[in-house]
């Protein structure tokens, strides 16, 4: 494995930064993600509200050995434990094209994990796992032939405009002449479509949520009563992002010791925790455009809710 990038280290400065702000007050979605997040992200995708994972996972299970056909290697950003990649792996194993796996992930954990996993499924396989954030550290990943580069599950979406553009820069140098991108995206859609996505009955999406109060108290010894804030989630259509914010039920005095700060919240202040973007067709080519890419397939389910684009360079 390669060195691990400074993840966590990151969190007492995110968080001071974060929380510290004159305007809306914000957390980092990263930070969702310790044992019991990963945990509760795993039963979001099955909660009947939540339609990414399984559009996803029909358009690879019925598109991948077009989409890696002729590739060697499988960079895969954002692994997790790599269920979604089974299918492009699959396909790749099936055409007799598959030489190396890179599972990149900012859990030192979940890439080992990913790694042992797959030289076992695939002797002779060779995996490189690579720890780091996708946002930074993508010179990490080594360079490699005739690869597909993927980042699925919608998880783009969490980027804000800006720091999008940059990511899709850096995955652009990435790329060589006959590599490819594959990118999923959620598509813009009924507003009560996506709203519900975000809102499961189970109250699922809202204990993830409330979980990154959890992970604060427990790495930096803040002191949050979590029972004290609501989970609340929409579609802001100018920004075409939905939103999740925790709330504040009354007034809130919080002490951060790790990160060195104590907080106010009036009642029904609100902190955003996450923004998950949705696209259209339209935004997906221009956004891939100004970064040197073009796409060159274009799938989606049958019901057209979720996207997933293959671009080359250009
Ligand atoms: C993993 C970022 C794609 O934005 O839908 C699911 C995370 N948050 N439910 C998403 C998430 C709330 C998910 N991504």
């Amino acid at each position: 494995m390669s060195a691990p990038a400074t993840v966590l280290p990151s969190l007492a400065a995110d968080v001071r930064d974060g929380l510290t702000r004159s305007g809306l007050k914000e957390l980092a979605p990263k930070y969702f993600y310790d044992a019991r997040g990963s945990e509760l992200f795993d039963q979001i995708t099955s909660q009947p509200e939540y339609y990414p994972t399984p559009c996803e996972r029909a358009i690879l299970n019925r598109h991948a050995p077009h989409i890696v056909a002729g590739a060697h290697e499988l960079v895969e950003l954002g692994s997790g434990l790599a269920s979604k990649t089974r299918a492009l792996l699959y396909a790749m194993a099936g055409t007799g094209g598959l030489r190396r796996y890179v599972p990149f992930d900012c859990d030192p954990w979940v890439v080992e994990r990913c790694a042992e996993e797959l030289t076992e499924l695939y002797p002779g396989l060779e995996v490189n796992g690579v720890v780091g954030d996708f946002q930074t550290d993508l010179d990490a990943i080594p360079r490699g032939e005739r690869r597909v580069v993927a980042l699925l599950g919608g998880t783009i979406g969490n980027l804000y405009p800006g720091e999008r553009a940059d990511f899709l820069h850096a995955v652009r140098r990435l790329l060589a002449d006959g590599d490819r991108f594959v990118l999923g995206t959620d598509l813009v859609k009924d507003v009560a479509v996506l709203e519900a996505a975000y809102n499961d009955a189970a109250g699922v999406t809202a204990e993830f949520n409330l979980n990154v109060l959890h992970v604060l108290n427990r790495e930096l010894g803040a002191d949050f009563d979590v029972d004290a804030f609501a989970h609340v989630a929409f579609f802001d259509r100018d920004s075409s992002w939905v939103e999740m914010r925790l709330r504040a039920r009354g007034e809130q005095r919080v002490s951060i010791p790790g990160a060195g700060i104590e907080v106010e919240l009036a009642d029904g202040e609100e902190i955003r925790t996450e923004i998950s973007s949705k696209f259209t067709l339209q935004a997906l080519h221009r956004e891939l455009a100004e970064a040197g890419m073009g796409i060159e397939h274009f799938y989606t389910d049958p019901d057209g809710l979720f996207g997933l684009s293959v671009a080359v360079p250009q």
